[in-house]
């Protein structure tokens, strides 16, 4: 009878649990709704308003003195003009396909190259070689490792699926990452040759061997590409058994810091590698008073160096994975270890992320498409805190709290405060404001608003970013946080294509990559994207064109944004162009086919015939 009591108030409990959660869903959402449209009409359609800015646009109509042409012109033609060369050199038979192979890699293509071409002509796949580059980046130096070793230490790893005559196994499903790929792998499992592939359970990259060693891999690696051996061997051994149970040998490291462990992979000459680990991460980072190494004029020029931490070193400062990862597991050793991110300096292979094959709902795009004209002049974030482990000791070099930071009209009107009582000498009680990003430097970056004094004004008018967590190390149960409560603000949590009806979308790391940026591809507003991780889809998309790349410090969004918003019709077709490429090439027809060629080239490197191994066309092999 008690028992039964009891039952009925836990249901009656977890009714009213229901309800309510039901009702405070519904409110957080019609509160943020309200929220941001309130703010919106507030900044300028209120006439009692003290702003001076009518409309976003209102800093671009006086006269000022724009460069002619701005350097994003120029980036954007040259993108433009790369973009064309690419796919003019789309491969439309197989022929054209294994020559651009020779050509690219120097090797005859491997075995059922014939089988991939067709896989990839009918799910409408574009192929154009350069567009499977990461494959032979992460590949190329394990043809310097014995192919049994790399067969011994990818069957022992404890975490990883098989495959075995064309069936796919997992061998934990513990593991989400696991299961998303298992998902995957067996939809193409018929195609596979027998492999066993280690999946990194992490975020975190785990294999960094230092860059001379990888040096001497490329070196034996090279004597094997030879053209002019026929290949004699046209199939794939099969491996007898089922999967080795596991008897994981590798020692894994917890080097901290991490940094440490990270620069051994960068060139002996380079900035990260001769720069020693920082430590004392209590005050401020310091910024450069120049324009980003490498850059045009202070935009990003070359997207793959601008993501290197190996050339600009003051990352080991400036970014949560080097200033505290969440987790830290790596080797020294050239195993084979599959992911959906890396650092550029290390040797794990790319494989799609698993958020894009599963379209976990959070970073999924659901609805219908919103046109450029129904959304709003907006630069919207949310997000957590992550990027590490964030605490009272270092939380001001991470890239989300920079981020938030520089785009508060609040604390820019605060830091330019602090910096001319700084100039004037006149230091004022005030509380002081910890400036955990680069100020408004009118000689690099001239930008309208600050020309008028409005920068910290535009950006409040512009600007739509906040925490939903401060995700403080050690914990706290609300959104506070004794360190950065008093900084930031708790943004409501945004279901994810709300974000959509904004026009920009700033796009940072994590505590890895972003699996967000597929779907703000995907959603024809303009991804303004910062990393320093490496993915699989890096060589099919063009900045610029595909969306907009910034510095990891930040120092040129700023300018980005006037840019953008003063060119509203080259930014609609930026966002268009995005959608286009994720329509076409990010498909997961495409994730499909990228995996399967990179197992096919996996699989012959493993094989101890691997040097015979090879396709070529019938009319050839004599
Ligand atoms: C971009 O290219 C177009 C046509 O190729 C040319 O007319 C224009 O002047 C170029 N602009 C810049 C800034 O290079
Ligand atoms: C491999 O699979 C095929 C069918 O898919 C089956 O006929 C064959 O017996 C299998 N071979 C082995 C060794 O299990
Ligand atoms: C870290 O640097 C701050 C100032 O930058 C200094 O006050 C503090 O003593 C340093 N801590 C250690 C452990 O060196
Ligand atoms: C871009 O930078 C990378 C890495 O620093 C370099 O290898 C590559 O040659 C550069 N590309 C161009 C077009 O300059
Ligand atoms: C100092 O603070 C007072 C009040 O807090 C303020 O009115 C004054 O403008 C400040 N002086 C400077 C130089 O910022
Ligand atoms: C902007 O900065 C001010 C000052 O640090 C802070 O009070 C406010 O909460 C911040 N806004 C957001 C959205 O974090
Ligand atoms: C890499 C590094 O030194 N991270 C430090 C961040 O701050 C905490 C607290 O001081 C240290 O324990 C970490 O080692």
């Amino acid at each position: 009878m008690l028992a039964h009591f009891r039952g009925r108030r836990v249901i009656c409990a977890l009714f009213v649990t229901l309800l309510f959660s039901v009702f405070l869903l519904t409110s957080t959402y019609k509160e943020d709704l309200r929220e941001s449209v309130d703010r919106w009409h507030n900044s300028w359609s209120d006439p009692q308003s003290t702003s001076q800015l009518r409309s976003p646009f209102d800093i671009f109509q006086s006269n000022g003195s724009s460069i002619h042409p701005h350097p994003i012109d120029t980036l954007l033609n040259r993108s433009i003009g790369s973009w064309q060369s690419l796919l003019a050199k789309r491969s439309y038979t197989q022929t054209q396909a294994a020559s651009a192979y020779r050509a690219r890699r120097g090797r005859h293509p491997p075995p059922h190259f014939d089988k991939w071409v067709q896989y990839a002509q009918a799910h409408g796949c574009v192929i154009v070689e350069d567009f499977f580059d990461q494959i032979y980046r992460d590949i190329e130096p394990f043809w310097g490792v014995p192919a049994e070793d790399i067969r011994r230490s990818a069957s022992s790893s404890s975490k990883k699926i098989s495959i075995r005559n064309g069936t796919a196994s997992q061998s934990t499903d513990e593991w989400h990452f696991i299961r998303h790929y298992f998902d995957m792998f067996k939809t193409i499992e018929k195609y596979l040759p027998d492999v066993d592939i280690p999946i990194n359970v992490m975020d975190e990259s785990r294999i960094i061997v230092p860059w001379e060693e990888v040096g001497k891999l490329l070196g034996s690696s090279h004597t094997t590409q030879d053209m002019f051996i026929t290949p004699l061997v046209h199939q794939y051994s099969t491996i007898e058994g089922d999967p080795q149970t596991p008897d994981d040998e590798t020692a894994w490291s917890a080097l901290v810091p991490y940094w440490d462990a990270v620069r051994v992979g960068c060139p002996p000459n380079s900035p990260g590698r001769q720069a020693l680990s920082d430590t004392n991460f209590s005050s401020p980072p310091e910024f450069s008073s120049t324009w980003p190494e490498g850059s045009h004029l202070g935009y990003v020029s070359n997207w793959t160096s601008a993501r290197d931490p190996c050339i600009h070193a003051h990352l080991r400062y400036l970014h949560g994975s080097f200033v505290e990862p969440i987790s830290i597991s790596t080797t020294t050793k050239m195993l084979p270890m599959f992911g959906g991110s890396k650092l550029p300096m290390s040797n794990d292979i790319l494989l799609p992320a698993a958020l894009y094959w599963h379209d976990e709902e959070r970073f999924a795009l659901q609805s219908r498409r919103i046109s450029w004209n129904s959304k709003r002049n907006e630069v919207l974030w949310r997000g957590t805190a992550s990027g590490g482990r964030n605490r009272a000791e270092n939380w001001t070099r991470f890239q989300r709290h920079r981020l938030v930071s520089i785009l508060n009209g609040t604390q820019i009107r605060m830091a330019l405060r602090q910096q001319d009582e700084l100039d004037t000498g006149l230091l004022n009680g005030t509380e002081k404001l910890p400036v955990i990003f680069p100020l408004p430097d009118q000689d690099l970056y001239p930008l309208q608003s600050s020309a008028l004094g409005l920068l910290p004004e535009w950006i409040q008018v512009v600007s739509n970013v906040a925490f939903t967590w401060l995700a403080c190390f050690p914990g706290t149960k609300s959104f506070g946080c004794s360190y950065t409560g008093q900084y930031y603000r708790k943004g409501f949590k945004m279901p994810f294509d709300r974000m959509f009806y904004a026009k920009y979308l700033p796009d940072v790391d994590g505590n890895s990559f972003s699996g967000r940026f597929r779907a703000f591809l995907q959603s024809n507003s303009v991804p303004i994207k910062a990393t320093i991780y490496s993915e699989w889809h890096d060589d099919r998309l063009m900045p610029w064109m595909h969306f907009l790349p910034m510095d990891n410090t930040f120092v040129d969004l700023w300018a980005i944004l006037e840019y953008l918003f003063s060119h509203d019709e080259l930014a609609s077709w930026i966002g268009s162009m995005g959608r286009e490429a994720a329509e076409t090439l990010l498909r997961k027809e495409d994730m499909l086919a990228y995996v399967y060629r990179l197992i096919l080239e996996y699989a012959r490197v493993s094989d101890d015939r691997r040097e015979l191994m090879g396709w070529v066309e019938a009319q050839d092999s004599k």
